[in-house]
This record gives structure tokens, sequence and C-alpha cells, in this order.
């Protein structure tokens, strides 16, 4: 399997996230890229492929993120920082303002940037910093770089995407990430040829914004195992209810799971998940692979152990489906690495 990365992550490291009423240093940290790559190496996994940057794919990355993205927001993004500095003010951009509910009685977006930070931004843990949209950029570049790999042949690719990306919606930031990865391979797919997409997103967290996205439409069909949003992040979204709207209702299928949920529990919720994407008739699979499931992620709570991470890469690559994976959460920041790396073996072991 190709592994499609970029140092350019770097270039976003926020010195803080408010989280429970304190300022601490980012659980989304750049180590997290680190541990990652040198367990891949550990691995075997050593061929590396760049982001394609050059002026042909830096054109084709800009189409494709506006067809998921909205154009005001992806220029709010592209000239935040500017605005921002513009006032005299280095620290990172944190959103403080919001509207009281998202959108209602709100004539329309702010000019000021405190104020267009949350009309944009929907949490408080995800600054905007110097190098954040360049990181950003190189991050979707990634996945859109694995998708052209699975197009032109290669059975499955997987692109280590830092910031993460499956919380941003259409014309909204949050949750750590701005643009969405995974969206961007699944609309990769599409305009390459295939008719039909799944995503399952098996990150502790509900996509929101991957769901967001995709809500309305009926190409790409959307299935997300998480964290009960009655207790966790992102609260507002991921109900069993929220099943697709218009051409998309009955596209999107969420799998919320109590606190403590053990591997049984989930790997039958995937087994249901991965009923519908055959069902669904899919010519690509997207995988939002995040690893915060592990027991001990310090901000989730399900219970899965690492050998886990191996038998549902088997269930995934036993869909026999050509599969990119973008990497999203987790936080074990020792062990992201190994379960990462074990969801890919599990993949090649089974497809
Ligand atoms: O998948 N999403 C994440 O892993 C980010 C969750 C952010 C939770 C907020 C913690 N302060
Ligand atoms: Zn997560």
């Amino acid at each position: 399997m190709q592994v499609v990365r970029s140092t350019d992550h770097r270039l976003h490291f926020p010195t803080g996230e408010l989280n429970g009423g304190q300022l601490v240093r980012p659980f989304e940290c750049p180590e997290r890229w680190d541990y990652v790559m040198a367990t891949l190496a550990d691995h075997g996994f050593t061929d590396l492929v760049d982001p394609d940057q050059s002026p042909t794919g830096e054109a084709a990355l800009d189409a494709t993120l506006a067809q998921i993205h909205s154009a005001d927001y992806l220029e709010f993004l592209t000239g935040a920082w500017s605005a921002w500095t513009a006032l005299g003010r280095t620290s990172d951009m944190i959103p403080t303002f919001f509207p009281a509910r998202q959108g209602a009685d709100v004539p329309g977006r702010p000019d000021h940037i405190d104020g267009q930070l949350g009309w944009y931004g929907f949490t408080c843990d995800t600054a905007i910093t110097e190098g954040t949209w360049s990181a950003a950029r190189a991050a979707a570049a990634l996945a859109l770089t694995a998708q052209r790999l699975v197009s032109s042949g290669q059975s499955s690719a997987f692109a280590l995407c830092r910031p993460p990306g499956h919380h941003a919606g259409g014309g909204y930031f949050g949750g750590y990430c701005f643009l969405n990865n995974a969206g961007v391979a699944a609309q990769g797919f599409l305009n390459d040829g295939a008719d039909r997409v799944a995503i399952v997103d098996v990150d502790f967290h509900h996509g929101n914004g991957t769901q967001d996205i995709f809500y309305g439409r009926d190409d790409v069909l959307f299935v997300s195992l998480h964290g009960d949003p009655v207790t966790e992040f992102p609260y507002f979204h991921g109900y069993a209810t929220e099943t697709g709207s218009g051409p998309g209702d009955g596209f999107n299928a969420n799998y919320p799971l109590a606190a403590g949920t053990s591997f049984d529990e989930w790997s039958a919720a995937l087994a249901d998940g991965l009923a519908k994407v055959a069902a669904f008739g899919a010519d690509a699979l997207v995988v939002s692979l995040g690893v915060d499931t592990f027991a001990d992620d310090p901000i989730s709570s399900f219970t899965l152990g690492s050998d886990d991470f191996t038998a549902y890469g088997e269930m995934l690559g036993a869909a026999g489906l050509p599969t990119v994976y973008c990497m999203e959460g987790g936080y074990a920041v020792e062990q992201i690495g190994v379960n990462a790396v074990n969801v890919l073996e599990g993949h090649l072991s089974a497809s």
C-alpha cells in the first residue's frame, strides 16, 4: 500500500486548545504524524509518495474543493490570517463569538474578522495560525493524490492527513478540521468516473462535516460509527435519526454507541454498515481512519485494543473495494502508529 504524506503538516500547530475551560496543549499535535511514520517504516510501508502540488495538481485540488466547500468559506480560510494580523494581532485565532443558533435571525456574515471566526467556526478548540491554510491544503492534496493513485489502478492507498478533516463541513471548521480530506477523496473518485462512493467513518467522533457535505446527495453513502452525541463531541449531530435529505434520504447512516462500547458491539455495527455499503453498490471506499476508539485514548470512551484494529482492517479489506484511507483522530500518541498500521495490515491481509 502506498503512503502519501507531507511534512507541511508541521505548518499547523496552535499553541493552545480550549478544553474543559482550560487552555491546554492541543491533543492534535505534530508528534502524532511522527509516530505513524515511524511505525509505517517499522512495518515495511516504504512506498512513500509526495502529494501532487504541481500547478495541475493545485488546480485539480481547487476544483475539487469548490465542489464540497462554499466559495465564501474557502475565501475566508485563505485570507483569515492576513485579516487577523492586519489588526496587529499575532496570537492564534480562536473563535470567541457565535450566533445564538447558527444562521437563525442573523442577517449575514459580519465584516469583522472576530464575527467571521464565529460565523465559520463551531468550536473554540480549533485555532487558526499563520501556517494553517497551507497545512490544511497540503492534507487535502494528500487525499486527492491517494485517490488518484487508486483510480489509476492501485488497490488501496493511505493519506496521512494532518490536520484531519471529518468535522469540516461545507462552510465551517472545528474539531481540529478545516478542509474535508475524506470528502475530497470521495469527490475525486466521482470526478474520475465512479458512480457511487461510500465513506465509512470509524473515528470515535461523528463526522458531522462529512455528513453535512453529502447529506442531500445520493452518489455518496456516508456511514459513521461514533460515540453517542448525547454525551460526546460534536453533540449536535450524529443521531441515528439523521438519514439524509431530499435525494440523499437513505444515504446517511449513523451508529451512535454508548461510552464503554466493546469491540464486539462496535464490530457488529461496522458489519451492519458494511452491509449497507455492499447494498449501495459502491465503486470505491473512503475510510475516515480515526484511531481514537482505542481504550487509552485521552478524549474518548470506547474500549478497543490494538489487536482489534487489525480485525476491523480485515473487515474493511474484505469489502473488496478500491480504498483510500484518510487519517483522522487518535490522541494516545505513542499507540497511534501501531493502531493505524494494524488497520492497514488487516486490510491488506484480507483484500
Ligand atoms: O474526530 N475528531 C476529533 O478527534 C476531535 C474531537 C475534538 C474534541 C474536543 C476536545 N476538546
Ligand atoms: Zn475523533
